[in-house]
């Protein structure tokens, strides 16, 4: 059956490329990692230490060697590593409070309370995988490091997020050109246990499948700018925080929330903050290793939700896909 076509091969039902049927063939995208990612910085020291480079490759062994359903190898961090982590835990939790969204506030404490999350632990990817499961059915699985935006984004699809569990490198522990852990657990995780949250990501992910190039590349680019870098406006004026109060915006993305120069930069300068208009979004320009231009804002995540429906609707696809839950995999339907 074409459920089961092999990467490389024509999709018999969809005419398009392979892409990812099942939450299983998600093993499939994770072995297809991007060493050292396009437009990142080559010069970093990240890139030419020799043993941090060792320790990175035992990362990537256990990302390689994980298939879907297993437990998440437990990793021991060094002294080094939990420094580091130390070290962005006090500074990120003291400007979450004054800048972050509600939901990813309250959710954050459940982690602290539910899953290690202290400024003296790297909390364990399988913690915080049967976390999310329980709330909102989103899970983790660890990755050796970039992968295509395609590959990337089928995850979310399956309520999957691709998930780095190395450390950045010590000699700069406010910058990393590259995801890492401390990026995914304290910009990413706390808001994929709400639903509104894991809904919209879902059908990011979802409009992403067998989606031509130029599709894609609109699709990442709304990833960037609502999921890394976006902004709210609920709740925001309303801070009871006598220093915020009378500022416009909250912030939910996850670049911005485990940045502390960007995050600054977004909501106590003078930064560019647009309305998400996804037509007006898709034009930005996504920057890895400088501050962006822009941010971009919605009331909340339903408004988001419903902006990007309206978009992805009038997205031109030769099939129809619909996720099962029951068999967590996606059915896919001729469009006549
Ligand atoms: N891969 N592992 C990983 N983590 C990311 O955050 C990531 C990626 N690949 C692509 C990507 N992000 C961006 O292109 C998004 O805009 C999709
Ligand atoms: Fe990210």
């Amino acid at each position: 059956s074409d459920q089961f076509t092999e990467p490389g091969s024509t999709d018999a039902t969809t005419g398009s490329e392979w892409f990812p049927k099942s939450i299983y063939d998600l093993d499939i995208c994770a072995k297809r990692v991007i060493m050292y990612g396009v437009g990142l910085d080559a010069d970093h020291p990240s890139f030419k230490d020799e043993e941090y480079r060792k320790r990175r490759m035992m990362f990537a062994d256990v990302a390689l060697k994980y298939k879907h359903g297993e437990q998440i190898p437990r990793i021991e961090y060094t002294e080094e590593e939990r420094r580091t982590w130390g070290v962005i835990y006090r500074k990120l939790r003291e400007l979450h409070k004054k800048h972050a969204c509600k939901q990813f506030l309250d959710n954050f404490e459940l982690l602290e309370r539910h899953c290690g999350y202290s400024e003296n632990n790297i909390p364990q990817l399988e913690d915080i995988c049967k976390f999310l499961k329980a709330k909102t059915g989103f899970r983790v699985r660890p990755v050796a490091g970039y992968l295509s935006a395609r590959d990337f984004l089928a995850g979310l699809a399956f309520r999957v997020f691709f998930c780095t569990q190395y450390v950045r490198h010590h000699a700069d522990p406010l910058y990393t050109p590259e995801p890492d852990t401390v990026h995914e657990l304290m910009g990413h995780m706390a808001l994929f246990a709400d639903p509104d949250f894991a809904q919209f990501s879902q059908e990011i992910g979802l409009a992403s499948l067998g989606a031509s190039e130029e599709d894609l590349k609109k699709l990442a680019t709304l990833y960037f700018f609502s999921i890394e870098f976006g902004l709210s406006s609920d709740n925001a004026a309303v801070s009871p925080d006598k220093e915020t109060a009378g500022q416009k915006f909250k912030v939910y993305g996850a670049g911005l929330l485990s940045s502390a120069g960007e995050l600054q930069h977004a909501v106590e300068g003078s930064a560019t903050i647009l309305r998400f208009d996804p037509d007006r979004v898709v034009e930005q320009e996504c920057l890895i290793t400088t501050f962006q231009i822009a941010y971009f804002y919605t009331r909340n995540f339903e408004e988001a939700q419903q902006k990007l429906r309206m978009f992805t609707n009038n997205m031109k696809r030769p099939f129809i896909v619909r996720y099962n839950p029951y068999t967590e995999s996606v059915e896919v339907l001729n469009n006549p």
